[in-house]
């Protein structure tokens, strides 16, 4: 009988061992959202369509998702660093995941956008060279999500710019490729 029971504790430590191991592990939770459905927005920041007629170069930027996205318009950074978007992203799976955004620079003088997640320092997504078409920019930027409702905040780094969709996973390999289906 003692045997037996010393038998029964190591197989449930074994057992227990592998769930940390497995909880510890990347998970597989990805969350994505349309750009052009926050829940406030402030000026200069506009939902694109209609057009917004601030300079000549504005237009359509066709292959977006949904209804549309989110523009600040390019206005020679005279903007700079006023008004924002703030998103509600609920989350099921907590823990951290990898940020990512669908972007589209308008033009060779914007290409980055800051985001703020639960009123933490502000992230910087882009910074690449890819201009006038839809593409993903981030997977660098690590941020941590609770059960429930996050807010992630975009704000106005620079003009120029438009956010088709944001996207997060927890898996550090994964790469989004076109546009997805929001999960909200
Ligand atoms: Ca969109």
């Amino acid at each position: 009988m003692k045997v037996k029971t010393q038998w029964l504790a190591t197989i449930a430590v074994a057992t227990t061992g592998l769930m940390a191991v497995g909880a510890s592990a990347a998970g597989t939770a990805k969350i994505c959202w349309e750009g052009e459905k926050p829940v406030t927005m402030q000026a200069p920041l506009v939902k694109v369509p209609p057009v917004p007629k601030v300079d000549k170069n504005d237009a359509l930027r066709p292959g977006y998702s949904g209804k549309g996205y989110i523009e600040i318009p390019w206005d020679k950074n005279k903007s700079k660093g006023v008004g924002q978007a703030s998103y509600r992203v609920n989350v099921k799976t907590p823990g951290v995941y990898y940020l990512w955004a669908r972007t589209f620079w308008a033009n060779g003088c914007g290409n980055s956008i800051a985001v703020a997640v639960n009123g933490g320092e502000p992230k910087i997504l882009g910074e690449d060279g890819t201009y006038n078409k839809w593409h993903w920019v981030g997977g660098a930027v690590r941020v941590a999500l609770k059960p429930g409702v996050n807010t992630v905040v975009l704000k106005n780094r620079e003009t120029g710019i438009c956010v088709d969709q944001f996207f997060l996973c927890q898996d550090p390999e994964y790469t989004p490729v076109g546009k997805r289906t929001p999960t909200q």
